[in-house]
């Protein structure tokens, strides 16, 4: 006879928290919201967290370059979509590990022979005017000097104008040495006035610019999560097919963690993979397992080798699992089964494994009630498709604006390394859909209040960090006529 589960299947919406203690030094300002990214002894701290506790998903829709560069701005990781080229998800991450905060690599470059109108056409198409003058016109070759707006007036002087005969020579320009801090070169920025300081090697090679404008902005995101390197921290995503040639790019990209992408964690393709990992890196290369539902794909996933746990099978938005399937957990019985097999895993080891809760977030009430339940982070997909920075299209559709959303099991990602049964590269049936989702403008202002309401969240609960959440959290079940309660009710809504 089958095995019979004696709870019901449930999911965030039918919780509430009841507050606890609110103490006076329960301020939302007192609030941090750092959070293990990696497993770690007890009394250690782990190789890798995160500075808030939100991932962007392993998906075509969801998480580039661009993507990951915003959420890492605000502290977070993106995990870069796999169902790509290896080459395509390289260059994704080496995007990122190329721009260290602060220091960008120049993306517009002429040469001494270019002229004015070329300069001028160039300065139309990407929007702004210091370019620098390097020897073969790329971003790291020997420069020669920089052209501004402030050397040309184009009203007056002839397009044929070389850029020798106008640009600010090398002879006169401020640099920056290579190894200079991001304080220092801004240091040197203050001290002469300018805009732009290039940073060169000892062969006069061109390395960065760094931009006083980056330098405000620095300033504006002190959550930034940033590698020893002060580089932005990227995640990717790897299958269970071609592992042993993605990982090794992966990882040469420069990738801080891998991530296993499967909508069934509990396999043995999946051990497979990590330990194929581990065993080619040792600890010097982190990667997480899942997806898992219960105690025992947890375990699995851990024996295995696993990093941090990824928790959910058919709880995303333009997830059909279910109903294809039949498979899946409602997500908060699977948080609260895996947290409780962790913590025992802990109690017994010794040994911390982060946990994180992947899909059917909707409401930002649900991020707080996964990280009460015991998640260390949550991982979300439509969150983050609804916002400029996700790589999809944005159209107006009945005159509203939207983002474009699909899921990694739809016919339109065919990602059949996702949902590998073993045999054959196609997706015989679809278990996602392809959607829309309302555009909600730019990532930074739609996180900033998003954790407003978390960290509001965790002082009613009497806990100024997340692992305080997770020991003073109280949680209750609700019935459904408490749900229609907790919405405006019997009232005419204006
Ligand atoms: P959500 O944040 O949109 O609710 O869910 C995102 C999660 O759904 C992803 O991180 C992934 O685990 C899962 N996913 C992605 N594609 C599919 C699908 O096509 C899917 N079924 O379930």
């Amino acid at each position: 006879m089958a095995y019979h589960y004696e709870d019901v299947s449930r999911t965030f919406s039918e919780y509430l928290l009841i507050p606890n203690l609110t103490r006076k030094d329960c301020l939302p300002s007192n609030v941090s919201l750092v959070t293990p990214l990696t497993k770690f002894k007890k009394g250690q701290k782990p190789a890798l967290h995160l500075n808030i506790p939100l991932a962007s998903a392993i998906m075509q829709s969801v998480s580039n370059d661009v993507l990951a560069t915003a959420l890492a701005k605000c502290g977070g990781i993106s995990f870069i979509f796999c169902a790509q080229s290896i080459e395509s998800e390289a260059e994704m991450v080496r995007k990122l590990k190329k721009t260290k905060a602060g220091f960008v690599v120049s993306a517009t470059n002429v040469t001494p022979e270019t002229t004015l109108g070329e300069v001028i056409a160039l300065r139309d198409k990407v929007g702004y005017s210091t370019m620098p003058v390097t020897e073969d016109g790329s971003a790291t070759s020997k420069l020669l000097g920089i052209v501004t707006s402030r050397d040309y007036r184009e009203s007056r002087d002839p397009l044929d104008k070389k850029v020798k005969d106008f640009m600010t020579p090398f002879s006169r320009l401020i640099v920056g040495q290579e190894g200079v801090s991001l304080k220092e070169a801004n240091d040197i920025i203050w001290e002469h006035k300018l805009n732009t300081l290039p940073i060169i090697d000892n062969k006069q090679n061109l390395l960065y610019l760094v931009f006083r404008k980056d330098y405000e902005e620095h300033k504006k995101n002190p959550d930034e999560l940033l590698d020893s390197q002060k580089r932005f921290v990227v995640g990717a995503g790897v299958n269970t097919r071609d592992y042993a040639e993605r990982v090794p790019a992966l990882v040469e990209a420069g990738a801080d963690i891998l991530c296993v992408d499967s909508s069934d964690g509990y396999s043995e393709w999946q051990k497979q993979t990590i330990e194929y990992v581990k065993k080619q890196y040792g600890d010097k290369v982190k990667i997480g397992g899942g997806n898992v539902v219960d105690r025992e794909g947890f375990l699995f996933l851990v024996d295995a080798g696993a990093d941090f746990v990824k928790v959910g099978i058919g709880g995303g938005s333009i997830c059909i699992t279910r109903e294809q399937k039949g498979i899946g957990r409602g997500q908060a019985s699977a948080v609260i089964d895996v947290v409780k097999a962790r913590d025992e895993y802990y109690k017994k080891t010794g040994i911390y494994v982060p946990i994180c809760s992947d899909g059917g977030i909707v409401h930002d009430n649900h991020i707080a009630m996964a990280l009460a339940m015991g998640a260390d982070f949550v991982m979300m997909g439509r969150y983050f498709a609804r916002f400029d920075e996700s790589p999809t299209k944005k159209l107006k559709i009945n005159n509203n604006f939207v983002k474009e959303y699909w899921g990694e099991g739809s016919e339109r990602a065919r990602n059949w390394e996702r949902y590998d049964s073993g045999e054959g590269k196609k997706l015989t049936f679809e278990e996602g859909v392809d959607s829309f989702v309302p555009y909600a403008g730019k990532l930074k202002d739609n996180v900033v209040v998003s954790l407003a309401k978390i960290k509001s969240t965790m002082c009613s609960c009497g806990a100024n960090t997340i692992a305080e959440f997770h020991r003073n959290a109280r949680i209750t079940l609700i019935s459904a006529t408490s749900i229609t309660e907790g919405g405006a009710h019997d009232v005419i809504l204006k």
